[in-house]
């Protein structure tokens, strides 16, 4: 190819050489990155891309300049999902929950209890096993470069403090949209309603919902603590979420850019994480000074019990998937 392109370019007069010099010494034109993010200025997510994306801009001299967009200004999560695969926006943070009907794998990261704790989690995400994740959001066109946290989600709600799967009976809980949640719920005895976060406030203030489920940062930034009195321990969720960039984006870069980004976007995963360790903490002291009562649960091993139809039912309908279900069981 190259060889003919210099023998064709040996061939045409020297003004048409010159202009095509000059062509190729143009400056690149700058890539405009638009990033999504659900969150409100100052949460630890919000914090850690803010960060990115001005390293971004500084390292790579402002070939790619990027742009964080919060409170889902952008669309709800799973339409924004669908934009970053088609490349119509350029990167965010998603949660692996809304994730599910799109990267089937990624609902394992959805079932109930399958992480002991967030360091469980991180051991796995960070591991040979986070690595797969990655290769299945890759074949949908997101690029996940690194993990965030996202702690443990509890239940809160309006009625009553949550101490056994009895306590969940009637109550009429938001969840996000994976139809695994709607399960976990209905096992517990509860009515399951899917809907985008950003309706729940209301609906909780109004009498739509009864609670809805969600960790100490989330529950406090989106105000959900102001309109319910009960947030129970329950833990039944530790869900990774990624920060995740458009293929088309990506493979737009040079190797250069692409290396300068993968290593913004691992240092914003570390800076989220201590951020959150910080915000969970005063998030949980906010919380209990406006009021709301907050309970342990003594007998977990109760609402597991529970799950183990949910876990059945999965597993029916994803067999292939049994083997990443033990492989993080079965990791320390
Ligand atoms: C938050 C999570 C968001 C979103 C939200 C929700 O914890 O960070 O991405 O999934 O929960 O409940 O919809």
């Amino acid at each position: 190819m190259q060889t003919k392109t210099i023998r064709a370019g040996a061939l045409l007069p020297a003004t048409t050489i010159v202009a095509s010099m000059m062509l190729f010494a143009a400056p690149v034109q700058a890539e405009d990155w638009r990033g999504w993010n659900i969150h409100p200025p100052g949460y630890p997510n919000t914090v850690a891309l803010e960060a990115f994306a001005e390293a971004v801009g500084e390292k790579t001299e402002g070939r790619v300049t990027a742009q964080v967009y919060n409170n889902a200004v952008l669309g709800d999560q799973p339409d924004a999902i669908e934009q970053t695969r088609s490349g119509a926006l350029d990167f965010a943070n998603f949660n692996m929950g809304p994730m599910g009907p799109i990267v089937n794998e990624t609902n394992v990261l959805s079932l109930p209890f399958i992480f002991d704790s967030v360091d469980h989690m991180h051991t796995v995400m960070d591991g040979e096993i986070g690595d797969r994740f990655a290769e299945a959001l890759a074949e949908k066109n997101l690029i996940a470069l690194s993990w965030f946290d996202s702690g443990a989600r509890s239940l809160y709600n309006t009625e009553r403090p949550i101490h056994t799967p009895e306590d969940v009976q009637g109550l009429k809980i938001r969840v996000m949209n994976n139809d695994l949640y709607v399960n976990m719920i209905e096992a517990l005895g509860g009515n399951a309603t899917p809907m985008a976060y950003g309706e729940v406030y209301q609906s909780l203030t109004t009498g739509v919902l009864d609670g809805a489920e969600n960790n100490y940062p989330s529950f406090e930034s989106s105000n959900h603590y102001e309109a319910v009195g009960y947030y129970s321990l329950t833990e039944h969720l530790i869900i990774p979420e990624c920060l995740c960039i458009a293929k088309a984006s990506w493979e737009a870069l040079s190797d250069e850019d692409q290396t300068i980004i993968e290593e913004e976007a691992v240092k914003a995963s570390q800076m989220q994480r201590e951020l959150w360790v910080k915000s969970s903490q005063e998030s949980r002291q906010k919380v209990l000074d406006a009021g709301v009562e907050i309970n342990e649960v003594e007998d977990k091993a109760a609402f597991q019990e529970l799950m183990q139809p949910v876990y059945a039912e999965f597993i029916a309908e994803n067999p292939e998937l049994e083997s990443l279900i033990d492989d993080i069981r079965t990791t320390e």
